[in-house]
């Protein structure tokens, strides 16, 4: 069973922050994580960032904090060898997950990727529409193919766009209650916080609003506080 599931039962906020901006400085990062990983489930850092900073000075801030957990959101979408290849580089300075993109497909593709990740003990989230208007184009137009790839990958979750809850409650519907759903968009996409959980999803991945606030704590408390509001008005327990 992921860890993930165990934060998000000792009470902590259903709330993942994503790091993206290199301008969030690497001791501001570590400020971030020092002052909020008990109050949110984890952090998911993108490529932009950990281009930036490189997996060194990342591993510094995993390593002085163990107690949550880090995605590596690269979503991953290549060969077998490559994206194998890939986890294993990232995932040695302690990252929890990595993302990879669910067109890839299995075989030769995430079929390879899911057995170095069950080897390493690193959790794969699948992607299965994104947040953006684009996903109509081709994403949502495969979407019952991408999840027929899901369940026969077996992954620990999947990626769904709090921008469309109608797509978190088909992906729920579709995979059952089995797999972990994180939720991006909540906050600077749109949507508001809670609607994705009340769709269906664990997990909503919010962003800047969160990292582009100057008092870390506050800015997660008041996600959490907008999404339990959220979910007694609209009656989602
Ligand atoms: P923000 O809350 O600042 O918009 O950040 C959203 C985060 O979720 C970013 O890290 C982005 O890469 C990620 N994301 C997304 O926005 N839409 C998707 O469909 C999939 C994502 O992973």
């Amino acid at each position: 069973m992921s860890r993930l599931l165990d934060l998000i039962r000792s009470g902590r906020g259903r709330v993942i922050v994503a790091v993206d901006d290199p301008l969030i400085t690497l001791s501001r990062f570590k400020e971030l994580v020092m002052k909020t990983k008990d109050v949110v489930s984890g952090f998911k850092l993108g490529l932009p960032y950990i281009l930036s900073y490189g997996l060194d000075s990342i591993r510094s801030v995993i390593t002085d904090f163990r107690d949550t957990y880090y995605i590596a959101d690269l979503k991953l979408a290549d060969i077998d060898v490559v994206m194998s290849l890939t986890t294993k580089v990232v995932c040695r300075v302690g990252f929890n997950g990595v993302i990879a993109h669910g067109f890839v497909g299995l075989k030769g593709g995430l079929d390879g990727l899911k057995s170095v990740c069950d080897e390493l003990g690193v959790d794969l989230y699948i992607v299965t529409s994104m947040s953006h208007l684009g996903s109509t184009e081709i994403y949502d137009l495969v979407i019952d193919k991408v999840l027929s790839v899901v369940e026969g990958l077996r992954p620990t979750g999947v990626i769904a766009p709090a921008t469309r809850p109608e797509v978190i409650r088909r992906v729920r519907s579709y995979l059952g209650r089995t797999y972990l759903i994180l939720s991006p968009g909540v906050g600077a996409q749109g949507a508001s916080p809670g609607s994705a959980i009340c769709a269906g999803a664990d997990l909503e991945i919010v962003g800047r609003a969160i990292t582009s606030s100057q008092d870390f704590v506050k800015a997660s408390e008041e996600v959490i506080k907008s999404q339990l509001k959220y979910l007694e008005v609209s009656r989602c327990y």
